[in-house]
């Protein structure tokens, strides 16, 4: 889907178009240009984004989601890889034909470019591994698409001796032992829709994709740990702290162009916590999700797991890319558009511990016999793992705890699904909650508002959803049941008026006698 004529960025008042080039740099990466080694290229590619007026990101928090799919289309992102020539010109259009070869048909495309998208709510929770189809997407950029055979790793920085190497070398057993682990990815804006839907806040200059619960997957990685390429590379320097990844794409922010960087900390790797991986669920790792190589940082964020990997730098200081510095902040509740600065906020790394309840779906209408079956996930990180889920039936007063065999297995790293037949006496709305409770036994935060923050990030309250109960071991409700049967109808929508009396004249006659009429006996 290329970009809509009509969309084109227009010029500012007195600017003249001119020929862009940027070429690839090199043979065989399409949809790379290498800017963080060349500050004046990307000053050029600053100035010729100065020139334009492009499209103000639309208004999504404030007003009700479209309903259409994908949900937004991110017409900006598309007008700056146009206005950077012919080299990006087609990377959104090309993107997009790889979301359509790689991703399941029913994805929700929460952005189309660049591209967000999550699975349906149902399937995720079916599969303690997520297939590769279903896989949540996050990129701030274009699908680069590069080839295995083509492609070097390069390692640089304050390592001993910096050197680069094949994909070929990476995989040698003789020289690395393989790794492969059981590891859940979780974005950070998983479940952002309920921050927005309460309180919006920051739209950043990418949208800040309206999520679900599906920002979230569970995949078993192989590849090599970092440490052991480290290693190979003599080992770090002195004051060396932080490793920084960087991803091909171009990343655009507040009109300049950057490659994606983000960065973790050296300790973190000394625990063999951090992969190099090239294989995702025993197959290459598809284009969507970094072929041919990307790191995955487990218990961390999601965007510390970088795509599209082919440069690693040893720093005394995290990262200076956007992405680390600028951006997945962590701010107290009184920060906002009037105060915020990148410094008033701290850099989310570990995420915490957090669920979510997959079906049923928020205002289900749900007829039972006493028990409703409640699906989710829960997942906690930063070296902790799920080991009990609690789910509440009353907006939280009284717990029932998920039977241990009713959830998947425990990894070190990965999430654990769950159901339970959760005892529901009750009719009519109900609020339904659930937590987990991780191995040092931290639990989720009661509301949305207790943990609300101005970039959306991390919704780890405990997950809350409304049913409207129907329970039809009730002999009145039943009956209510069969009548509608009869008129070929069901209880939803429940918003629509019953099409037969509520009760006939007799049986209301009898019934009030029954229960000594309507009025004070004196
Ligand atoms: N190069 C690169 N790496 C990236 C990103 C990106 O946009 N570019 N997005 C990050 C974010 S924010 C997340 S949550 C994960 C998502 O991984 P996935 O798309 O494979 O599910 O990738 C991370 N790695
Ligand atoms: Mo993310």
């Amino acid at each position: 889907m290329a970009l809509d004529p009509s969309k084109r960025p227009p010029l500012k008042p007195g600017e003249t178009k001119e020929p862009v080039y940027f070429p690839e740099e090199r043979d065989g990466w399409h949809g790379y240009i290498e800017w963080e080694k060349y500050p004046e290229k990307k000053a050029e590619a600053a100035r010729i984004l100065s020139k334009y007026q492009f499209e103000l990101p639309p208004e999504f928090q404030l007003v009700p989601l479209p309903n259409t799919n994908p949900v937004l289309e991110g017409s900006r992102f598309k007008q700056y890889h146009e206005v950077m020539g012919p080299t990006l010109k087609n990377v959104p259009a090309e993107s997009w034909e790889t979301v359509l070869e790689e991703k399941a048909k029913d994805m929700i495309h929460v952005l189309q470019f660049p591209y967000n998208g999550e699975p349906p709510r149902e399937r995720l929770a079916e599969n303690e591994i997520t297939s590769n189809e279903d896989f949540f997407v996050r990129n701030h950029g274009g699908i680069p698409r590069i080839d295995a055979d083509k492609f070097v790793l390069e390692i640089g920085g304050l390592v001993n001796n910096p050197r680069t190497f094949t994909l070929k070398e990476l995989q040698d057993e003789s020289v690395f032992p393989r790794q492969s682990n059981i590891v859940t990815i979780q974005c950070s804006g998983t479940r952002r829709i309920e921050q927005i839907h309460e309180y919006p806040g920051d739209g950043d200059e990418l949208i800040n994709a309206p999520w679900g619960e599906g920002a979230i997957g569970n995949a078993r990685w192989t590849g090599v740990s970092l440490k052991k390429v480290i290693k190979a590379c003599g080992g770090l320097k002195d004051g060396a702290k932080h490793l920084e990844f960087v991803g091909a794409e171009t990343y655009f922010k507040k009109g300049q162009v950057y490659n994606y960087a983000v960065s973790v900390p050296w300790r973190k790797v000394q625990r063999n916590e951090v992969l190099l991986a090239w294989e995702m669920n025993g197959k290459p790792l598809p284009k969507i999700h970094g072929y041919p190589l990307r790191t995955v940082v487990f218990g961390y964020i999601g965007a510390r797991s970088c795509k599209w990997l082919y440069r690693i730098n040893a720093l005394k200081a995290p990262s200076e890319g956007p992405v680390q510095k600028k951006e997945y902040l962590y701010f107290n509740p009184q920060i906002g558009k009037h105060n915020s600065t990148y410094s008033s906020g701290f850099s989310i790394q570990d995420m915490p511990v957090s669920s979510a309840i997959m079906t049923p779906k928020d205002k289900a209408v749900i007829v039972h016999d006493g028990k409703i079956r409640i699906r989710g996930w829960a997942y906690s990180g930063g070296g902790h793992f799920p080991e009990r889920i609690d789910v509440s039936g009353d907006g939280g007063s009284i717990w029932y705890e998920v039977p241990q065999e009713n959830c998947t297995t425990k990894y070190f790293y990965g999430w654990r699904l769950w159901w339970i037949d959760l005892p529901v006496d009750a009719e009519g709305w109900l609020e339904i909650v659930a937590r987990c409770w991780d191995d040092a036994l931290n639990t989720q935060p009661t509301y949305v508002r207790s943990a609300w923050n101005w970039d959306l990030h991390v919704t780890s309250s405990c997950h809350r959803i409304k049913v409207y109960s129907v329970n039809k071991t009730r002999p009145k409700t039943a009956r209510r049941l069969a009548e509608l049967e009869k008129h070929g109808r069901g209880l939803e929508p429940i918003s629509l008026p019953l099409p037969f009396e509520q009760e006939p004249d007799d049986e209301y006659e009898a019934e009030t006698a029954r229960l000594r009429g309507r009025d004070p006996l004196e």
